[in-house]
C-alpha cells in the first residue's frame, strides 16, 4: 500500500475550486466536528481545543461533539454543542449539519481491538461505517463550502499484522509501509478507514464531471498504546499497561493479561493529544504521506512492572497470560518507525518511560487517587 502522494496532486487548499455557496440553506457557524467526544482521547483534544480557544478566542470555530453516550458535564462544558447518538445516524449527521459548517472532522468514534473481537461485524459497521459516513459529510462540506475540510483519523498499531513472535522478534522498528496484513477486526477496520481517507482526498468520484479535486485534507496517524493518568481504556488490548498503573496506584491487585516480555510502543495521552495538534496544524505542502507512525518508548510488560513499583513498591501484580490476547500483542510491532513523523511535522515525543512517570502519571494519579 503506497500513502505517498501522487505528483500531481495539490498539496494546498483549493481556493479556485467552487465558489461557497450555501446549498443548506442558512448562515452556519463555522465549526470543529468531534466524534467519540466522550472517550480518553476526546476529552483530552476538547481540553486542546479550550486551550487554543482562550488563546484565539472569538476567530477560534464552535466545537461540536458526538458520543453515543451523554457526555459528563466534564466533556460538555468544554464544547459549544453536544449531540448525543451513532455515528452511523445519518439523520443526526445533517441535523448537525443544518446549524453548522464543518471545517475540520476529528473522528475518534471506535470500538477497540479486543472488543472488536468479541462483535466484528459491529465492530466493522461502526468502525467502518462510520468512518464512511463522516468521509461523505466532509466531501459533502468541502463542495458546499468551496474548500478542503480536514479530516483527522486515529489509526492504529493495530494496522499491522506480524505472522508471529519469531518475526515480530526479527523485525526491529517497523516502518508505515510494512507488515499490513491485521489479525484483529479492528486493525482491519483501521486499514480500511486509512484507504478510505486516501481515496476521499485524491481520487473521490474519479469519473464525475463535476468533482472537486482534494475535497478532504485527510490526516492519519498510527498510535501505539496510550496511557493517561486521568482514565482507564476500555476495550483495548494494550489497556494492560494502563490497567497496571492505576490499579497499583488505587491499592489493588491486578492480574496482567499478557506475558512479561509482551512488548509494544506506548506514549502518554498528552503527546498523543500534542501529535494530533502538530500534525492537523502542518502545512499540506510539509507532508509526503497520509498515515504516521508515532511513538515515545516501547517497554515490556515486566520493564513496566518494574517501573511501577519504583514508584508504587507494594503493587501487588501478577501475570496470567490470556492466549488469545497475547497473540494480538505479538502481531503488533515492539517499535514504530516513526522517522517520517519527525521530518516532515516535527513530532518529537515530550517523554521516555522514566520521565512520563516522574513527570506526568505518577504525579497526576497521586492527585487523583489521594485526594
Ligand atoms: C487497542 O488496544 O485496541 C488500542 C490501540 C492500540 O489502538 N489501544
Amino acid at each position: 500500500m503506497d500513502f505517498l502522494f501522487p505528483s500531481n496532486t495539490p498539496r494546498r487548499s483549493l481556493e479556485a475550486s467552487a465558489a461557497g455557496t450555501t446549498l443548506r440553506g442558512a448562515r452556519r457557524n463555522a465549526a470543529i466536528l468531534v466524534t467519540g467526544a466522550g472517550g480518553e482521547m476526546g476529552h483530552g483534544l476538547l481540553e486542546a481545543f479550550a486551550r487554543e480557544r482562550a488563546t484565539a478566542g472569538e476567530a477560534f470555530p464552535a466545537v461540536i461533539a458526538i458520543d453515543l453516550r451523554e457526555l459528563p458535564e466534564s466533556h460538555r462544558r468544554l464544547c459549544d454543542e453536544a449531540f448525543t447518538g451513532d455515528v452511523c445516524d445519518e439523520k443526526m449527521l445533517e441535523r448537525l449539519l443544518a446549524s453548522y459548517e464543518i471545517g475540520a472532522i476529528y473522528h475518534l468514534a471506535a470500538l477497540l481491538s479486543t472488543r472488536s473481537e468479541f462483535v466484528p461485524e459491529i465492530a466493522h459497521g461502526v468502525n467502518v461505517g462510520g468512518t464512511l459516513n463522516l468521509l461523505r459529510i466532509a466531501a459533502e462540506e468541502a463542495a458546499n463550502n468551496g474548500r478542503p475540510v480536514q479530516f483527522f483519523f486515529p489509526s492504529s498499531i493495530a494496522a499491522y499484522g506480524l505472522p508471529d513472535l519469531e518475526a515480530k522478534n526479527a523485525a526491529g522498528s517497523v516502518g508505515e509501509d510494512r507488515f499490513l496484513q491485521p489479525h484483529t477486526m479492528y486493525g482491519c477496520n483501521k486499514i480500511a478507514g486509512e484507504n478510505l481517507g486516501n481515496y476521499y482526498a485524491h481520487h473521490y468520484r474519479k469519473l464525475a464531471s463535476d468533482r472537486m479535486e482534494f475535497p478532504v485534507d485527510f490526516r492519519a496517524i498510527r498510535f501505539p498504546g496510550i496511557i493517561s493518568a486521568d482514565t482507564v481504556p476500555s476495550g483495548g488490548t494494550s489497556d494492560y499497561g494502563p490497567e497496571m498503573l492505576h490499579a497499583a496506584a488505587r491499592g489493588e491487585s491486578y492480574a496482567c493479561f499478557v506475558r512479561p516480555d509482551a512488548r509494544i510502543p506506548f506514549m502518554t495521552m498528552p503527546e498523543a493529544v500534542a501529535a494530533i495538534r502538530g500534525l492537523m496544524a502542518a502545512p499540506r505542502s510539509d507532508l509526503s504521506r497520509v498515515v504516521y507512525n508515532v511513538q515515545s518508548f516501547a517497554f515490556s510488560a515486566e520493564e513496566f512492572l518494574q517501573e511501577v513499583r519504583k514508584h508504587f513498591p507494594d503493587a501487588d501484580t501478577g501475570f496470567e497470560p490470556d492466549l488469545a490476547r497475547q497473540s494480538i500483542i505479538d502481531s503488533w510491532p515492539a517499535s514504530c518507525e516513526d522517522a517520517t513523523a519527525r521530518a516532515d511535522w516535527g513530532w518529537s515525543p515530550t517523554y521516555d518511560l522514566a520521565s512520563a512517570f516522574d513527570d506526568y502519571l505518577v504525579p497526576r494519579i497521586r492527585a487523583r487517587y489521594e485526594s
